[in-house]
């Protein structure tokens, strides 16, 4: 099994530059050209979604799969847990990704029990590692799926019923010790069910509290055996319960300083969630990174006309660039890095459109690395100009916090009214544009 080719009719892609006609090869990922002295593929530290690229069947909540793969025709758990692992090395050796992500659920089919999960977990766990050493392929994070099976309907940790909440800190107890077999650099919660449909059966105050004593477990029980990854909240604003408590970014940071959780926990921002949220990409990074707690990201798109979670592969130029802008300017992810929570459309059915949905993407987040180094510079120039009065006299007061009301008002006395300053909102715009069509033109 582990010789037969998935994708026979791919080889390993390369980058052939912007004037490339083949659509698989990369037209902008040069994964060893230095940008700001580090390479491509070292700042862009691209992930595949196992759930997305290998589980993806193309079904729909009013359809059926449509995409027929040859890694799924067994079923034998085992067996097909193999093929797909195969499947799933093939493919990031082929598209030059040097980290993946996975649930506990996507690797192996999940039992009734815990004890039959476990045992199904260690089998594959074995061959993955085996896999990542053969490859030198790395585990950007793992998860554990609190979501899917129908135990976790009322949620995971914040299920009302306590025996469900033990269920979820076994799943995330293994899941814990597979990432640290597999050297996971990140584990990520996404609280896919914690949150609500009604608050007429819902306690949010005692639910919250349960989120932050599971969370501290996981902390606790992740030191006791010395598992170093950086822990992620995704946030997210709803889908699929009516509200999730991890809404966005803010409303993360807020939990988790009051349960005194910010040094165990950044966050993984998916761009799909921010729009979900009602905010932009590049609004929910700012505000992770300011809060010196942007540690990876999901890196997809939604569709601006529809409400839901689309994951989409990311093409559009302007908002990775915008995006790349924020990874740039905070010095880039550290442990973290991008990955595709991306899928093809039910419509792509063929295994090229597979590459193709990953290599747009990879190629939008390179460019946006080219066109956020370029404009670096002059971002900062644009900010650090319009808070110049804070530099000096009664702005670095307010800033010290030296000044008081006293104090503001005799200096508005002083000065009569202050001067009509212009944003240059579109000017800036437009000049955005200009590096975009420049980074296009080579220049
Ligand atoms: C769901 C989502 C998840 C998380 C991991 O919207 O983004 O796949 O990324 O659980
Ligand atoms: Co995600």
């Amino acid at each position: 099994m582990s010789n037969e080719q998935y994708f026979p009719s791919v080889s390993e892609i390369k980058y052939e530059g912007p004037d490339s006609k083949n659509p698989l090869a990369f037209k902008w990922y040069d994964p060893d050209k230095k940008v700001g002295g580090k390479t491509m593929k070292e700042h862009l530290r691209f992930g595949i979604a196992y759930w997305h690229t290998l589980c993806g069947a193309g079904q729909d909540i009013f359809g059926s799969p449509t995409f027929d793969r040859a890694w799924n025709s067994s079923s034998d758990v085992k067996a097909s847990a193999e093929a797909k692992m195969h499947a799933a090395f093939e493919f990031f050796q082929k598209i030059g990704a040097e980290y993946y992500c996975f649930h506990d659920a996507d690797v192996i089919a999940e039992a009734d029990t815990l004890a039959e999960s476990n045992e199904r977990i260690d089998f594959i766990a074995d061959l993955l590692e085996k896999k990542q050493q053969e490859t030198g392929i790395k585990l950007l994070w793992n998860t554990s799926n609190l979501f899917s099976h129908p135990r976790f309907m009322h949620g995971a940790a914040t299920n009302p019923d306590a025996d469900v909440v033990a269920f979820a800190g076994g799943k995330v107890k293994k899941m814990l010790e597979v990432g640290k077999k597999l050297g996971a650099e990140n584990y990520v919660f996404w609280g896919g069910r914690e949150g609500y449909d009604s608050l007429m059966n819902t306690d949010m105050k005692r639910e919250l509290d349960h989120l932050a004593a599971f969370l501290s477990m996981a902390v606790d029980y992740a030191k006791s055996i010395d598992f170093g990854a950086q822990f992620l909240i995704e946030p997210k604003a709803m889908e699929p319960t009516k509200h999730q408590y991890d809404h966005d970014a803010a409303t993360c940071l807020s939990f988790l300083r009051e349960y005194n959780l910010t040094d165990h926990f950044k966050l993984n921002i998916e761009a799909n969630h921010a729009t979900l949220a009602g905010h932009s990409f590049d609004h929910e990074l700012i505000v992770a990174s300011n809060a010196g707690l942007l540690g990876s990201v999901d890196a997809n798109r939604g569709d601006v006309l529809l409400g839901w979670d689309t994951d989409q592969f990311a093409v559009d130029f302007y908002e990775t660039s915008r995006a790349m802008l924020v990874i740039l300017k905070q010095g880039g992810l550290g442990s973290g890095g991008l990955n595709f929570d991306a899928k093809l459309r039910r419509t792509s059915t063929d295994i090229e459109d597979l590459f193709i949905g990953h290599i747009g993407s990879m190629d939008a987040f390179a460019f946006g690395l080219l066109a956020a180094d370029k404009y670096m510079t002059r971002y900062d120039e644009i900010l650090s100009k319009r808070y110049q009065s804070f530099d000096s006299g009664i702005g670095k007061d307010i800033e010290s916090g030296s000044a008081d009301l006293a104090a503001l008002e005799a200096h508005a006395t002083k000065i009569g009214k202050p001067e009509t300053i212009s944003g240059k909102q579109e000017f800036l715009e437009n000049e955005f544009n200009d590096v975009i069509v420049d980074v296009i033109r080579g220049k």
